[in-house]
C-alpha cells in the first residue's frame, strides 16, 4: 500500500487557514504525508508544488468566495501541465453551496467537504481515494534536462524503492548538507542562501531536498516549504521527505535521492535534515560535499558542547538567531570548542529571519568557494 501524499493550501487573497491547519494534522496523524503550501497561494504556486512533490492529490480550503473559478483553474492548470493524474478536493465550511459543488464536481473535483463534516470522513476520503490510485506513472529512461513532472516522477520511484538512471552530461551538483536541532532556523537560512543562489547565479538552478520527521502511523506533516518564499521561483525544485521511521535526520531513500538530483543539471543542490539529536551524524560517509551544522544561542552549557557529535565533522558550524540574548556567549564557547578540531570548522553567526544579513552573506560565500 502506498502512503498517500496530499498538498494542501489556502488560495490567494484568503487568510482563513484555522480548518486546514487542524485538517493537516489529523490526516498526518492518520497516515497521510502532508505538504502544507500555506494560505494566501496562487494557482500557479499550488499546481508547480504539487507537480514537484509528487503528490497524489491537492486539497483546497477555500472561504473567500471564489472557489468556482479558483478551483476550476487549477484543474486547467493540472491538465494543461500533464498532471490530471492530480485530483483535486477542499472544503469551505458554508461559502460553498452545494450548487456550487455540484458545477464543480461535474469538472473534474474529486469532493467538496461541506460544513459540519466530521474530521474522521476527510480522513478515509483520502485512504479509499489515495491509497490505491495509481503512483503518478512510470518513468522511462530519460535523458537531457528534465522538467519538472519528469524529475518528480523519478524522485518518487528512488523514493519508493530503486534508483533511476539519468545519463548526465556534467559534473555532479555541489551539495551542501544542512543539519541542526528542530526550529534552530535551518529553513529559513536555506531560503536565504535561495535567493543569494538566485541573485548571484542569473541562470543557475538550484534544487532543495527537505526532511521532516514522519509520525508513528507514517503520515507527516512536512511543513519546510511553507517557510521557503523562494522555493516558488522558476529555477527552483524543491521536494519535500518523510523519514518514514527511520533515525538520524534523513530518509532510508535519502541517499537515492539524492544521487538523482546531483545528475539532473542541477548548480546547487541543499539538502535540509529533520531536527537532529546530539549523536546523529546525517551526512557522514559522502552524502554532502559540505556540512553545515546550524545551532541557535540555546544549547544549554559548555558541557553540551562536548557531547554534540556533528561538531566533531562540520565544515561550518552556524549560530543562528544571533538576535538572541546569549548569542555572544554561544559564539564564544563554540570558538574555543571548535579550535580543537583540526581542520578547524568555520564559525558564522546569522541572523537569518533578516533580510540581507552580513552573518549570511558571509555563509553564502564560504559555501560557494
Ligand atoms: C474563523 C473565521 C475567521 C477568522 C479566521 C482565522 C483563521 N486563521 O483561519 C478571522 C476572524 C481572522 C476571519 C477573518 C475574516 N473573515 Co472570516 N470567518 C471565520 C468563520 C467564522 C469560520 C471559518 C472556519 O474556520 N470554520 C471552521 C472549519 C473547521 O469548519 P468549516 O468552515 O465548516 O469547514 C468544514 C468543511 O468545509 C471542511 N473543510 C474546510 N476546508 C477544507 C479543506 C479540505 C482540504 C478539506 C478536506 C475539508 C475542508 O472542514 C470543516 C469540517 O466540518 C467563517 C464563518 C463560518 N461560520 O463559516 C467566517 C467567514 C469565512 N469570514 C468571512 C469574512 C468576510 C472574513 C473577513 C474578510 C472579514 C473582514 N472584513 O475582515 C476576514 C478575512 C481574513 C483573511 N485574511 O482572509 C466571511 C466570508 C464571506 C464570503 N466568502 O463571501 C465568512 C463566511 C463570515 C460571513 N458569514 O460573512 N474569519
Ligand atoms: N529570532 C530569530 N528567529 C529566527 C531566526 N531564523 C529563524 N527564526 C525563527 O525560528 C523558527 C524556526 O525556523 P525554521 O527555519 O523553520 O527552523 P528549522 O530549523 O528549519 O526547523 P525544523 O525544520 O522544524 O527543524 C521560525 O519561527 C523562524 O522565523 C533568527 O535568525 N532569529
Ligand atoms: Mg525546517
Amino acid at each position: 500500500m502506498i502512503t498517500p501524499r496530499i498538498l494542501t493550501a489556502v488560495p490567494i487573497c484568503d487568510g482563513h487557514d484555522s480548518a486546514i491547519l487542524t485538517i493537516n494534522l489529523e490526516l498526518a496523524r492518520h497516515g497521510v504525508e502532508v505538504i502544507y503550501l500555506g494560505y494566501h497561494r496562487s494557482v500557479r504556486d499550488i499546481v508547480r508544488a504539487a507537480i514537484q512533490e509528487g503528490v497524489h492529490g491537492i486539497g483546497i480550503s477555500s472561504y473567500n468566495g471564489g472557489h468556482v473559478e479558483f478551483f476550476s483553474d487549477v484543474l486547467r492548470m493540472l491538465r494543461h501541465q500533464g498532471a490530471r493524474h492530480i485530483r483535486v478536493f477542499g472544503g469551505g465550511g458554508g461559502t460553498i453551496t452545494s450548487v456550487d459543488a455540484s458545477l464543480l464536481k461535474r469538472r473534474g473535483v474529486e469532493e467538496i467537504f461541506f460544513a459540519g463534516t466530521p474530521l474522521q470522513n476527510m480522513v478515509d476520503f483520502v485512504h479509499h481515494t489515495f491509497t490505491r490510485s495509481p503512483s503518478n506513472g512510470a518513468a522511462k529512461v530519460l535523458m537531457g534536462r528534465l522538467n519538472d513532472l519528469q524529475l518528480s516522477r523519478l524522485l518518487t520511484i528512488a523514493e519508493s524503492n530503486s534508483l533511476p538512471w539519468i545519463s548526465a552530461n556534467r559534473p555532479p551538483t555541489l551539495t551542501i548538507g544542512i543539519t541542526g536541532p528542530g526550529g534552530a532556523g535551518k529553513t529559513t537560512l536555506i531560503d536565504e542562501l535561495t535567493l543569494r543562489f538566485l541573485k548571484s547565479w542569473p541562470k543557475g538552478r538550484i534544487a532543495v531536498l527537505s526532511h521532516d520527521p514522519s509520525l508513528k502511523r507514517k503520515g507527516a506533516l512536512l511543513g519546510d516549504r511553507a517557510g521557503m518564499i523562494y522555493a516558488q521561483h522558476d529555477r527552483v525544485f524543491m521536494r519535500s521527505l518523510g523519514t518514514r521511521g527511520h533515525s538520524g535526520g534523513l530518509a532510508a531513500s535519502t541517499r537515492r535521492c539524492v544521487d538523482l538530483l546531483r545528475r539532473a543539471g542541477f548548480d546547487l543542490l541543499l539538502v535540509e535534515s529533520a531536527g537532529i539529536g546530539q549523536d546523529d551524524l546525517p551526512f557522514a560517509h559522502g552524502l554532502a560535499d559540505k556540512q553545515i551544522l546550524v545551532m541557535s544561542p540555546d544549547y544549554g552549557s559548555r558541557l553540551q558542547l562536548q557531547k554534540i557529535v556533528m561538531l566533531e565533522t562540520a565544515d561550518i558550524v552556524v549560530v543562528n538567531k544571533a538576535d538572541l540574548p546569549g548569542a555572544r556567549t554561544a559564539l564564544s564557547e563554540l570558538d574555543h570548542r571548535l579550535g580543537l578540531n583540526k581542520p578547524r570548522p568555520k564559525l558564522i553567526g546569522t541572523v537569518a529571519k533578516r533580510h540581507a544579513d552580513e552573518g549570511v552573506n558571509d555563509l553564502f560565500q564560504e559555501i560557494m568557494q
